[in-house]
């Protein structure tokens, strides 16, 4: 018989333990930072425990007989046990007390968690589109995308749907999955209470980009939330005459950019992000890139280079109108 290898045996684990390290923005559940997660997080922790007893005791039986009753030369084989009924009630009975101790706390924090937030909590809209998230507050009267702004420490009411295929929302340090689904609203209601930047992804497989679809919640101080409002709430910049960004503005107004965005003031599209302040958020196409010029120029240039399957086409803008349009957008913040 080959010997075993048992020193291999925790290599498995090594690796996971590796691979579930996080970048500079762990999306991890099991660091909470909202009334939600927190409730999750704990149920998470007590279940952890009862299964550590468990992992313990049956194993340390199983250690027990492996020992207790190995082969051992001129000694006959131990005798099996049949028909022991105190044992086999004592092995029923201890897993469905196991499961009664589980079963409890978590029926209970699926009903707190799947209640409404108070009527005065901020409202959000989320709209999951193929491969990006559309944001609507709708009291605000904001619409932005990819990057979600909210206050620290008030309650917020999201209600999600699809503008295409079953998506699903998922910030996991704020809340758990729900799904983005078209014609039916789903809800979610958290209290985020660390100011931060939080990602988070699409959790349910919708076509070929469906992994660079992420997200990213801004926790904010509620000052900097205020002045974010003001921002967004503002007409977007109109340049002056002569400008690069002008220049860039009537670029953008003659191209086919309008037929799928908007800028409040310039164009109507509604097949991709509004654009009336992306100068204002840091990344795009879904988190997946720094909003700065070199990848804006890419991502014009050629967007299903960057994103496989994005629905923005290749752009005939090159040149001086190129750099005048990225311009343009960097302005509008
Ligand atoms: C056919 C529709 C279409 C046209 C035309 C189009 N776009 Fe887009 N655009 C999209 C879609 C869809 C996305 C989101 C793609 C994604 O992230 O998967 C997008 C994303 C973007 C983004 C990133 C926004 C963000 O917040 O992530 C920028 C910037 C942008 N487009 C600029 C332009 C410019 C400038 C033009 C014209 C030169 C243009 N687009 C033309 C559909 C279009
Ligand atoms: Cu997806």
């Amino acid at each position: 018989m080959p010997r075993l290898r048992l020193w291999l045996c925790p290599l498995p684990l090594v690796a996971l333990a590796v691979v579930a390290c996080g970048g500079p923005f762990p999306q991890s559940t099991l660091r909470p930072r909202s009334d939600f997660a927190g409730q999750v997080d704990q149920l998470f922790t007590s279940i952890f425990w009862w299964a550590v007893v468990v992992f313990v005791v049956v194993e340390g039986l199983l250690c027990y007989a492996v020992v207790r009753y190995r082969h051992r030369e001129g000694r006959p084989a131990p005798k099996p046990v049949h028909g022991h009924t105190a044992l086999e009630i004592a092995w029923t009975l201890a897993p469905a007390v196991i499961l009664v101790f589980i079963a409890v706390p978590t029926m209970r924090t699926i009903f707190a968690t799947a209640g409404e937030a108070p009527a005065t909590a901020l409202k959000v809209e989320v709209i999951g589109h193929q491969w990006w998230w559309e944001y609507r507050y709708p009291d605000l009267h904001i619409v932005t995308a990819n990057e979600l702004s909210l206050p620290v420490g008030q309650p917020v009411q999201v209600s999600i749907t699809s503008a295409d295929v079953i998506h699903s929302f998922w910030a996991p340090a704020l809340g758990g999955k729900r799904d983005a689904i078209p014609g039916h609203l789903t809800r979610i209601a958290f209290r985020p209470d660390s100011v931060g930047v939080y990602s988070g992804q699409c959790a349910e497989f919708c076509g070929a980009s469906h992994a660079n679809m992420r997200l990213r919640v801004l926790v904010l101080r509620d000052s900097a939330f205020q002045a974010w409002v003001r921002r967004q709430q503002a007409a977007p910049l109109v340049p002056p005459r002569g400008s690069l960004e002008a220049r860039g503005r009537d670029v953008f107004a003659k191209s086919a950019c309008i037929g799928c965005h908007t800028i409040d003031g310039v164009s109507k599209g509604i097949i991709g992000p509004n654009l009336s302040h992306v100068g204002g958020r840091t990344t795009i196409a879904a988190g997946l890139f720094p909003n700065d010029s070199p990848h804006l120029a890419r991502w014009i240039a050629n967007a299903p280079s960057l994103k496989p399957g994005a629905l923005m086409m290749q752009m005939p803008v090159t040149g001086a109108d190129l750099a005048a349009v990225i311009a343009y957008l960097q302005s509008l913040k």
